[in-house]
């Protein structure tokens, strides 16, 4: 079968057995009560799914299978005279439940090289977007145009046992973890590089690859990829794209399938968009002021003026963190090694100074401190990668990582269908007024 699944089936089989009788055990203890307002916003603090690949804490910030970023960029392997994790090991941690040695790691990446070919329908289908078409529908429709080689929706079809959904779920999530950087990439220099394609080189690790194939052969750009898809991988499992995933493979969608749909959700402002929207910002607020390098004065009075236009100040807040993204102090940390006097990355650390005491002073705001997506911009502009609309599918190719070793899990431990109860205003008024019952009281 090959030593990832081989291993994954052993540690599946065990957590399987473990939680059938964890259940047996305590499935009746109560976690938790749910208040009204939180039905109604965003059911923030209720916790209501499992993801075995991640753990965010509010004031640390994400653990992969308890270990912390900076954690990760020691222990796990890295190329030859390289500094950042490769994320093939963070897959392998994700999965497994244990860290790659450097073989593991080769197992991989040989691997998403042998799985890669993507099929020239897959490119027709990009092509028949205007290429004014945002990145993120070109993304998704690739995505969905790969769907036709799904080994889960064929094995279905054909009467496959509950007991091997996992297998063929494995098989679909590394097949098109594999593929994603050429698809990416096609979409790269199809917009933005007059289709002038880059054939993958063989020889290359996964980001590496996508670097090269995006058409950026420096070696530090190729060590930024491998930084950029670990950590943006994973984020436990309520945030929207790893949400939605889970919630359509629930329905046995098979993995491309559920990755679109959960990459529809990538392409929200409010999540993965943002990384284009904190770059857009400081671009406009640049031409508004007609400087490349605007004061912490002038950049304050931008953030009032967006602020008071009734907009949000992209990059800053999070829906669970309540303190600075260690997915952007590890971003920050890589400008202070390679780039520490770039101009864009010194507007980002100026806007670190001048947002959150302006954030706080609202006294809504729940989290005043930057996200994941306040410093990645900056970095890819250094290399040139200036066509930020592009950046959220490089968020995505990342976010495949994380969303479908979940996946892997949620068949391997049968997760059922999810569904949840929702009610009408009208029943809860009648409730309130003690009329009526709310299911699950
Ligand atoms: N700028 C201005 N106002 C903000 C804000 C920000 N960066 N972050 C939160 N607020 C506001 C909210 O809009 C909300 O206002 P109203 O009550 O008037 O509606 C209030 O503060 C309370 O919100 P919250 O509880 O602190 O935050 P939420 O959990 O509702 O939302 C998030 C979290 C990320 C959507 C929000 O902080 C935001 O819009 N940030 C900017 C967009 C962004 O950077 N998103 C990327 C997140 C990371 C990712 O998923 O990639």
């Amino acid at each position: 079968m090959g030593i990832l699944k081989d291993r994954f089936k052993v540690k599946a089989e065990a957590s399987a057995a473990e939680l059938k009788d964890l259940l047996k055990q305590h499935g009746s203890k109560k976690i938790g009560e749910v208040q009204l307002s939180q039905i109604y916003q965003g059911m923030r603090g209720i916790t209501g799914l499992v993801s075995e690949t991640s753990l965010l804490d509010a004031k640390e910030g994400i653990r992969f299978r308890g270990y912390s970023i900076p954690e990760l960029q020691k222990a796990l392997p890295k190329v030859p005279n390289g500094n950042e994790p490769l994320p093939e090991g963070l897959f392998y941690l994700m999965l497994i439940g244990e860290l790659p040695d450097e073989e593991a790691v080769s197992y991989i990446t040989n691997s998403w090289q042998r799985r890669s070919h993507v099929p020239n329908h897959v490119f027709a289908a990009i092509d028949a977007l205007p290429v004014t078409a945002h990145p993120m529908t070109m993304f998704v429709t690739g995505i969905m145009a790969l769907q036709t080689e799904s080994n889960f929706a064929r094995r279905y079809a054909d009467g496959m046992a509950k007991k091997d959904y996992w297998d063929a779920v494995f098989d679909d999530s590394m097949d098109v973890i594999a593929r994603l950087p050429r698809v990416a990439a096609y979409i790269y220099r199809r917009k933005y590089h007059n289709n002038q394609h880059i054939q993958p080189n063989g020889l290359l690790d996964w980001a590496g690859n996508l670097a090269h194939m995006l058409g950026f052969e420096d070696e530090s750009f190729k060590e930024l990829m491998r930084l950029y898809m670990t950590i943006h991988a994973d984020h436990e499992g309520g945030n929207v794209s790893a949400h939605t995933t889970h919630l359509v493979g629930s329905a046995l969608s098979d993995p491309y399938l559920s990755l679109a749909a959960g990459m529809n959700g990538l392409a929200g402002p409010l999540h993965g968009l943002a990384n284009q929207e904190v770059v857009k910002w400081i671009t406009e607020m640049q031409t508004e002021l007609k400087t490349e390098v605007p004061t912490k004065g002038q950049i304050e009075a931008y953030v009032r003026k967006t602020l008071g236009e009734g907009k949000v100040v992209p990059g800053y807040g999070h829906a669970v963190l309540r303190k600075t993204d260690p997915r952007f102090t590890a971003q920050m940390d890589f400008a202070k090694r390679h780039f520490p006097n770039d101009p864009l990355v010194q507007i980002v650390w100026n806007v670190y100074d001048v947002v959150p005491p302006i954030l706080e002073s609202l006294g809504k705001v729940k989290n005043p401190w930057p996200n994941v997506d306040a410093h990645s911009g900056a970095l890819l502009v250094h290399y040139g990668l200036k066509e930020y609309e592009f950046y959220t599918v490089l968020f995505g190719v990342s976010r495949a990582l994380g969303v479908l070793a979940s996946l892997i899990w949620d068949r391997a431990l049968g997760f059922a269908l999810e569904r949840p109860k929702s009610v009408t205003t009208e029943l809860v008024k009648s409730w309130l007024e003690g009329k009526d019952e709310i299911w699950g009281e």
